[in-house]
């Protein structure tokens, strides 16, 4: 970068989330100099605690707004200021479970939103946007291949149809407009601030508790588990080299069916595995995944650092050290921090 180049602002949707909290943490250390404008509505999955060590920065703004409401996201844009633009849209409803109970949130999020976002960032101008997609929209394996970006998108649930659906906008922009995207579909994400709703910070916390251990099925559904940080990391290799149009495949190589994972950490926090208990099916349950990453090792350089065996025990610590974090999550009790900074609602 020569003496005139303005570096460029970041705008992330989805921030206070899961892999979005992450992601602005993985910037704070490797872009510190970095504008980042956080744009996130704080829904149930929001939380302003997974940010906190970040508070006061100026260089990092956050936008409490709906990417479904094109207001919203032209108060984001107006907080990026006129330069040079990149924009990582993390933003959705992105639990199975919830949208099986109830898909028109994720039609409005996943779907409304990404084309109210896509809109707003074309008529705006950016470098480039990064859609963070999922690997469940190519649906489901038998016991052998794996996914490569070629796979045909063949979704199963009300979510992963409501993500193919947001892949198929951006294609169309890229396509239709020459917009500067790159779509990314990651495996199973694990780690610090993800939401108690998911596999492993679920199990994690009610073996703290000593609460049974709720198994889907017969437990043999096989996930293709990634450390988050892995995942950030391919983020930023996409956003800073992929080429526009394209799409890449994230994965570590890690598979495990889900009972191997629930007796894993049930071993490393010393609880018997009486916990265990197998309840109803998820309906339509997705067998396995498991994703053929080596576009992005083969063209990005990308590929994951931490293994299971490693970044399992690492995560189980941080839940263990982040009691207070841990406990009013699921209590509830987070949201209050919300109010005390913008009023209650
Ligand atoms: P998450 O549910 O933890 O976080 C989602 C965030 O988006 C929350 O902060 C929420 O407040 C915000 N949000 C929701 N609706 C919004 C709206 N209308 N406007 C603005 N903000 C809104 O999700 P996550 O697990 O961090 O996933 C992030 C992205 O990565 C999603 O797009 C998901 O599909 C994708 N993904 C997740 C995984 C995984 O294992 N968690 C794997 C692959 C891809
Ligand atoms: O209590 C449970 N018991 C159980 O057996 C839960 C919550 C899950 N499961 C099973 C279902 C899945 O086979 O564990 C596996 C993982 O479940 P989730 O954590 O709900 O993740 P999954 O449905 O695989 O989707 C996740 O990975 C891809 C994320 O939630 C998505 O956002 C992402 O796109």
């Amino acid at each position: 970068m020569n003496a005139t180049t303005v570096p460029p602002t970041l705008l992330v949707t989805g921030g206070a989330g899961f892999i979005g909290s992450n992601f602005v943490h993985l910037l704070a250390e490797q872009r510190p100099d970095a504008r980042v404008v956080n744009l996130d509505a704080l829904t149930y999955a929001g939380n302003l605690e997974n940010l906190r060590e970040l508070e006061g920065r100026a260089n990092h703004v956050f936008v409490h707004g709906d990417i479904c409401k094109s207001a919203d996201v032209a108060r984001a844009l107006a907080a990026c200021g006129k330069g040079p633009l990149q924009v990582v849209h993390f933003a959705a409803e992105s639990h199975v479970d919830r949208s099986i109970q109830s898909g028109l949130p994720f039609v409005e999020t996943n779907v409304v939103g990404t084309q109210v976002l896509l809109d707003a960032c074309r008529a705006r101008g950016v470098e480039r946007f990064v859609h963070v997609s999922t690997d469940e929209v190519y649906g489901s394996l038998g016991t052998s291949g794996m996914f490569t970006e070629d796979t045909p998108l063949a979704p199963n649930s009300p979510y992963s149809a409501s993500k193919a659906a947001s892949d198929f906008l951006v294609r169309a922009a890229v396509h239709t407009h020459g917009f500067p995207a790159c779509i990314t579909r990651c495996s199973n994400n694990y780690g610090p601030y993800q939401f108690p709703e998911k596999l492993i910070p679920l199990m994690i916390a009610n073996a703290g508790e000593n609460k049974e251990l709720p198994v889907y099925g017969d437990g043999m559904n096989v996930r293709d588990w990634l450390y988050v940080r892995d995942h950030c990391e391919a983020i930023q290799a996409v956003l800073e080299r992929g080429r526009p149009g394209e799409v890449y495949n994230i994965g570590g190589h890690n598979e495990y069916p889900n009972l191997e994972i629930v007796r894993l950490i049930l071993k490393l926090l010393g609880k018997p595995e009486s916990l265990i208990r197998f309840v109803k099916d998820r309906p339509g349950h997705d067998r396995r995944y498991a994703i053929d990453a080596s576009k992005m090792e083969r063209e990005l350089g990308w590929r994951p650092r931490y293994d299971f065996v490693t970044a399992l025990p690492l995560t189980i610590r941080w839940y263990q050290s982040h009691p207070e974090w841990l406990q009013r999550v699921r209590s509830g009790a987070y949201r209050d921090y919300y109010a005390a900074q913008y009023g209650a609602r």
